[in-house]
């Protein structure tokens, strides 16, 4: 997982995320804490599978602060950091090392980080989540889905803190002229295996809690609509193109009801050669410049996605206008029935007409999740290098609201990790879910804009979460019986679809 964990638009991403997202005295951005840990879920949802696809285990959980971490990690030797001033290694961490107190030392103060006080924190919002109250946390939880931010940002500015200073001091409890490790922020952070450890053991704490919550009834919000399993159709961008030139100027809206909608409504379109039921995906190679280190120069290897469409068929079936909201997730079939594994691919909200049975199109590099416009090429790639500069021309000179909007429009998922890479040869399996919502007041935007309103949040510091509903609806909530399928079972407004992941590699150059 090393070009995984060391991609450098994926990790600028997670750094971005937070800059945007950070905590200004007492005004935190609208949800921050329920979008931390939303947004961490998804890193972790995305990491695991695939961790699948190249033949690991799911992440193990930090169990305690007592056991020894058999994790090593030695960073890369082109990372440095700036501290005290100058440039300097990372700290790397040997195996088996065991949590142990630090004090800490920074501008002539010092603090104690303690593992009996961790250990504490941990056990006062366990009594919390499961609904007691104790002097960290007077004032119970509701066990209601608005509850969520309050839970979230307890988690991440004590236990996730806290832990993350002791891990990163651990090889050195007196800091006193030692440098942490990458661990100690979020700019390098993702590239040691035990930061997902550390987050798998927070989103779990999290997770009791929504268990709490018991499995929605999405019958109460199902809009009047139907969508069927051969509704959710999947083509090839290069392969449309070679049918239908036109579409580069994205007139796809045409060739999508004259292909799929009309007398064709109720044909399948599994078989047919310009649609697709696999994924692409392929390894690419480009030169790196650690410009934020000492720029060094590096091949490195990264993943890219084959670009493509989804046509929707969707059926309005009363005779009003309907304002829809489609969700699309993607699982691995065998992480199916966990609610925190499925990846959200796309959200995006259409009018419908009565009674029109309609198609709609989306182009998979639109999505509410990635940064826009898609970065696809290598001059795309390192523009996401700006970011260091802005965040130094910046900093005195802006508030870190003003700064946040600069920087909004540069904040989103990489496009070309939006899929997992899956396999070589027969590929691996998945399951896709368009899930359509009322979307009367769920404020997801119509049209597109610059950054991930998805995990960004709003473009203005003010701005609510563009969705009224719990981050991760759907899969918010546990699954009925234990079961993804007992869940949607019966749901017009629901399709779940098979879907294969077929990392390509060489053999495909189209793309
Ligand atoms: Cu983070």
């Amino acid at each position: 997982m090393f070009w995984w964990r060391n991609d450098p638009v994926l990790n600028e991403f997670h750094e971005h995320w937070h800059t945007v997202m950070e905590k200004v005295d007492d005004d935190p951005r609208d949800r921050g804490g329920e979008n931390f840990i939303y947004t961490h879920r998804q890193f972790l949802a995305r990491y695991e599978a695939d961790r699948l696809c190249v033949g690991m285990e799911k992440v193990v959980a930090l169990p305690d602060y007592v056991t020894p971490i058999s994790d090593a990690f030695y960073p890369h030797p082109y990372l440095v950091q700036d501290w005290r001033g100058e440039k300097v290694h990372f700290t790397a961490r040997p195996a088996n090392q065991t949590f142990h107190d630090i004090v800490k030392i920074t501008d002539g103060e010092f603090k104690i980080y303690t593992v009996s006080g961790l250990e504490e924190g941990r056990k006062s919002l366990l009594e919390w989540v499961d609904g007691g109250t104790n002097d960290l946390h007077p004032i119970p939880l509701k066990f209601v889905d608005s509850d969520a931010p309050v839970l979230g940002h307890d988690l991440e500015v004590n236990l996730h803190n806290d832990g993350h200073e002791l891990l990163a001091n651990i090889m050195h409890p007196y800091t006193v002229g030692y440098p942490p490790s990458v661990l100690v922020g979020a700019r390098a952070g993702l590239r040691d295996p035990v930061f997902w450890r550390w987050h798998r053991h927070l989103d779990n704490i999290f997770l009791r809690w929504q268990n709490y919550l018991g499995p929605s009834d999405f019958h109460h919000d199902a809009p009047n609509v139907t969508i069927r399993t051969t509704d959710i159709i999947i083509s090839f961008t290069d392969v449309l193109l070679k049918i239908y030139p036109d579409g580069q100027n994205d007139e796809w809206n045409e060739f999508g009801k004259n292909t799929f909608g009309g007398s064709n409504f109720d044909v399948n379109f599994t078989n047919s050669p310009i649609v697709t039921n696999e994924f692409h995906t392929k390894m690419k190679y480009r030169k790196y410049v650690w410009r934020e280190d000492k720029s060094d120069e590096e091949n490195i290897s990264y993943l890219f996605p084959r670009d493509w469409h989804y046509f929707l068929r969707v059926t309005n079936d009363v005779d009003v206008i309907l304002i829809i909201t489609f969700r699309i997730f993607i699982v691995p079939e065998v992480f199916a029935d966990s609610q925190v594994h499925w990846i959200e691919l796309d959200k995006f909200k259409k009018i419908i007409q009565p009674f029109e049975k309609a198609v709609i199109v989306r182009e998979a590099d639109k999505s509410i999740i990635i940064r826009k416009p898609a970065q696809k090429n290598e001059s795309q790639f390192d523009e996401s290098q700006i970011f260091p500069e802005i965040k130094k021309e910046m900093q005195d000179k802006l508030t870190k609201q003003a700064l946040s909007e600069k920087l909004f429009c540069h904040c989103g998922w990489p496009y070309h990790m939006i899929l997992p890479r899956g396999t070589k040869g027969k590929g691996t399996k998945f399951k896709l879910m368009v899930f359509i919502s009322d979307g009367t007041n769920d404020m997801v935007p119509f049209h597109d804009q610059c950054g991930s309103t998805e995990l960004c949040g709003g473009e203005k510091w003010s701005d609510k979460i563009p969705d009224s509903r719990p981050l991760g609806y759907p899969f918010n909530r546990p699954f009925k019986n234990g079961s993804y399928e007992k869940t949607f079972k019966g749901l017009h407004n629901v399709a779940i679809r098979d879907i294969t992941i077929i990392w390509k590699d060489d053999d495909f150059s189209e793309f």
